[in-house]
């Protein structure tokens, strides 16, 4: 294991390389513990460079056996190496020449799945970001492109699948009981695309047509035996296609796309050029093992790694500073592309509460970093929340602030002038000023400034002048290395309604920019007068959540009320019916934390119950509105001297009176909410289940038995209903014998689907209360808990971390402790993913005194053990700071 170097790379240090790489040329002779991989790289020393400059590649892990220069060995006196370095002098100042470099590596010895590795006997690659210097000595940097050749030889019974990027060149047999093939890939790629897999996998074919009529082979890689569970995986992979072409102009640039689908896998998926390689849970899928959420979650994931292959693959990045260049743009695509699949506003719900629970906490605590960073010690821990959601979110404000023909005006400036380079922020922003004329100099400070801007909003109405007056102030916390902060440009989407419920359309307005209906905040301080409205209005701001800001506005429970009726914009609707939510939860968690008995307004039950009993509203948005603020969004509101207990004692009496005020409703939505004919995952459908579980869930405080919820097990039909009935019988009824019996057929059934013995694991590490915590180290006893699986590690330990608020943060510090332990195992084999549970402690300093005490402690021993990976030092020393 690579531990600490303590190096900090800087933006400001970047330099292009000294040496152009033509070519290059990989072979691949496998074996599991033995592979063979010798490097053929043409380069020539860039203009102006210095001729005795040496080529300095990188390497991690490595040992050189061989180096050729233009195939003569290149004596040790012309040359240095470490296992983390080549440097080669001497070479030709001004033609190319051929380095040939010899490496051998052990994929079965590779824990950290970074390199080439092993895999249920599959041969796999991960090289995003710094991977690829695992296999050979390199220019391991994204802005050195190349084309690749690349041969696999290897035992031909063991890996009748040989793959890698680009065409397929040919392949045979090669000599006794080994077989080769070759593929070609022209368009010129950085390492980090770079991917070879091998092995005896099952194939599910199909073909799309581009809209210039090249036809491309489609394969889904898979598990014989799971084909039939890449069905719906295919299905998206040609609606993305489609999709791309019609909205963005994209068009498939090779002969072939392949994607494969391993178990063990880091991350959720990878863009590599031509050859996707997936987490499979996010390509396998059918109803009796995957639920709605499945279904979404692949749909959304094959077409972010689709997309990636113009923005990243096409267009890659300078240097991994720009990181959030292809992520932030790339995540924005899926967003769309779900959003026009599936439901608009339910979708715009979804990404906010994910920003809301994932991003705001990051940006509110010692983790916070810009969008565009300027520093990072290990760029592993930088695939963050803020780089992919922020950076969506700045993607978004792009188009709002431009407008939709704009914004695709500026795109297509994008492709056409940066098809090929590794680019920068500033070149893709620049391209949105050069199409629309717009100087974006202040907007860019959402890439630069750290934080998540507050905006305080107050509003008067004069009935005498008919004016409406807005008085907004905007303030950026400070954040680590950032104390202070500039004024950004805040595009605040907004609507006037009138008593009515109709929009008003004010005849003039002053004090600042608005265009259609956006206002433009710029400055520290701003106030927009109206004109011309003929009685109050109630404002209805940041609508479709037009920028990831915190807004202050004391609006009346009644101005929500009148805004979760009224607006055109549901997303606004539902965020009504949030901030009616809130303050209720706050006070109730510190009504229970003071013993005192906890309150609901009837307001708010009022407004929740008309919600979902309108039966206008699609049921998924009902169902959203349904969902209460967590306890983690309860936790980030009240900001300080955070007690989990108290939260989710107060947030259980809240739920508990809306189930008693509405369950006559509840059984309503219960008994008729039930999609006709066979399970189908599309969109409405999967509203529907929505709005019957939460539903279920409301009935098992009202009834207080798990009577309901074990029938619902008992007689559904897909794993969402099972799966939320199990859930319910487990959080609410943990200790009656219908859980019991329940966790127990269900791991019986699904024994043997380990992403379904995942959610078993998931479903009992969140648990509320104390208790969790033995229950999860008596699961860890489980002969099915394997500890080099990420998703397994994950869905026990990272979800008892990340998503138990009572179970995690024990008043006694012993979820804290464990979880340290833990952490220092899963290092010891899996920096990254040992780094990023680790994360799931970012918020400490909230927790009340005793807690946060505890937790400092437990980082602490983190901080000071031996051996450390840099990941996981990384981020120990960035929480202790
Ligand atoms: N680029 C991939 C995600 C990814 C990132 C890093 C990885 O290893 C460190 C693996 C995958 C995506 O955005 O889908
Ligand atoms: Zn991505």
């Amino acid at each position: 294991m690579r531990t600490d170097t303590g190096q900090i790379v800087h933006l400001a240090d970047y330099r292009p390389t000294d040496f152009v790489l033509e070519r290059v040329d990989l072979t691949f002779e496998l074996d599991p513990t033995n592979t063979k991989v010798e490097a053929r790289l043409i380069f020539h020393r860039r203009e102006g460079v210095d001729p005795t400059a040496p080529l300095v590649l990188d390497g991690d892990e490595l040992t050189l056996s061989g180096l050729l220069l233009d195939q003569n060995e290149v004596p040790t006196s012309q040359y240095d190496v470490t296992p983390e370095q080549l440097t080669v002098r001497d070479l030709p100042a001004e033609s190319p020449f051929e380095i040939t470099i010899t490496t051998y590596i052990n994929p079965e010895a590779n824990t950290q799945l970074m390199g080439l590795y092993r895999t249920n006997g599959i041969y796999c690659t991960q090289c995003e970001a710094e991977g690829f210097r695992r296999i050979t000595y390199f220019p391991d940097r994204p802005d050195v492109l190349a084309p690749y050749t690349v041969t696999i030889i290897g035992d031909k019974a063991a890996n009748p699948v040989m793959l890698s990027n680009g065409n397929f060149l040919g392949g045979a047999g090669y000599d006794e009981g080994r077989a080769f093939a070759a593929w070609f890939d022209p368009h010129p790629k950085p390492s980090y695309l770079f991917a070879l897999v091998t092995g005896d996998l099952g194939v599910v074919e199909d073909t799309f047509t581009t809209m210039s009529g090249n036809e491309v082979a489609l394969k889904i890689y898979v598990e014989h035996g799971k084909e039939p569970r890449a069905a719906y995986a295919m299905d998206a992979l040609k609606r993305s296609m489609k999709w791309d072409e019609e909205r963005f102009g994209r068009e498939y640039d090779l002969n072939i796309f392949q994607i494969v689908a391993v178990s063990d896998f880091n991350m959720g998926a990878m863009e590599n050029k031509g050859l996707n390689v997936f987490n499979d849970k996010y390509v396998l899928a059918d109803p009796e093992t995957a639920t709605d959420q499945d279904y979404a979650n692949i749909e959304a994931i094959i077409a972010h790694e689709y997309f990636h292959n113009w923005t990243g693959n096409r267009i890659t990045c300078r240097d991994w500073f720009q990181l959030c260049l292809k992520e932030g743009l790339t995540v924005y695509r899926d967003h769309e592309f779900s959003a026009d699949m599936r439901s608009r506003p339910v979708k715009r719900i979804a990404e906010v509460r994910h920003l809301k629970s994932e991003q705001f906490p990051e940006d509110a605590g010692p983790l916070a970093h810009p969008v565009r960073p300027t520093k990072y010690r290990e760029i592993n821990n930088f695939y963050t929340t803020t780089v992919y959601e922020k950076g969506s979110e700045v993607t978004r404000m792009i188009a709002t602030l431009l407008g939709r023909d704009m914004f695709k005006k500026g795109m297509d400036l994008y492709f056409e002038r940066h098809d090929g380079d590794a680019a920068t922020v500033e070149d893709f922003v620049k391209c949105f000023e050069d199409a629309s004329g717009r100087d974006l100099t202040q907007f860019s400070l959402w890439y630069h400034q750290a934080g998540t801007p507050l905006v305080t909003a107050s509003s008067s109405y004069d009935q005498s002048s008919g004016t409406f007056t807005l008085s907004l102030e905007q303030m950026v916390p400070a954040t680590p290395g950032q104390s202070t902060k500039d004024p950004m440009h805040i595009p605040l989407s907004f609507a006037l309604i009138l008593d009515n419920g109709s929009l008003a359309t004010p005849e003039g307005v002053t004090g600042g920019e608005v265009t259609e209906d956006v206002l433009h905040l710029t400055e520290r301080r701003q106030t927009f007068t109206f004109s011309g409205i003929s009685s109050r209005p109630v404002l209805s701001l940041n609508r479709s959540f037009s920028a990831p800001i915190n807004l202050h506005f004391d609006q009346t429970p009644a101005d929500l009320a009148h805004i979760a009726r009224h607006d055109t914009d549901l997303f606004a609707r539902w965020q009504a019916l949030t901030d009616l939510a809130m303050p209720n939860l706050m006070q109730a968690a510190r009504d229970a934390r003071d013993g005192k008995d906890v309150t609901c307004d009837p307001a708010l039950i009022a407004a929740l119950l008309e919600a979902a009993a309108d039966e206008t509203l699609e049921p998924a948005f009902r169902a959203q509105a349904l969902t209460l603020p967590s306890e983690a969004d309860i936790a980030r509101e009240l900001g300080s001297n955070n007690d989990p207990d108290a939260i989710h004692a107060g947030r259980t009496a809240v739920i508990s009176a809306i189930a008693e005020a509405g369950e006559k409703s509840f059984v309503h939505l219960f008994e008729t909410m039930k999609p006709e004919g066979a399970y189908a995952p599309d969109a409405e459908s999967a509203g529907k289940r929505a709005l019957r579980n939460i539903a279920l869930s409301y009935l098992t405080y009202s009834e207080g038995s798990p009577a309901r919820a074990a029938e619902a097990f008992a007689s559904s039909d897909n794993m969402t209903d099972l799966a939320q009935a199990l859930t319910l019988l487990a959080h609410r009824f943990p200790s009656s014998s219908e859980a019991t019996s329940a966790l127990a057929s269900f791991l019986t059934r699904f024994d043997g689907n380990p992403l379904v013995i995942d959610k078993w694991f998931s479903i009992q590490a969140t648990i509320p209360g104390a208790d969790a915590l033995s229950r999860v180290k008596s699961l860890m006893e489980n002969p099915r808990f394997i500890s080099t699986n990420p998703n397994r590690v994950r869905s026990l330990i990272g979800t008892y971390a990340f998503s138990n608020p009572t179970g995690f943060n024990r008043a006694d510090g012993e979820g804290y402790r464990f979880l340290a332990e833990q952490i220092l195992a899963i290092d010891a084999k899996n920096p990254q993913l040992a780094a990023r549970i680790l994360t799931s402690m970012r918020s400490w300093r909230s927790l009340e005194p005793q807690r946060a005490d505890h937790a400092r402690a437990a980082l602490t021993t983190i901080e000071r053990a031996a051996n450390l990976s840099t990941d996981v030092r990384d981020i120990v020393e960035r929480m202790l700071k």
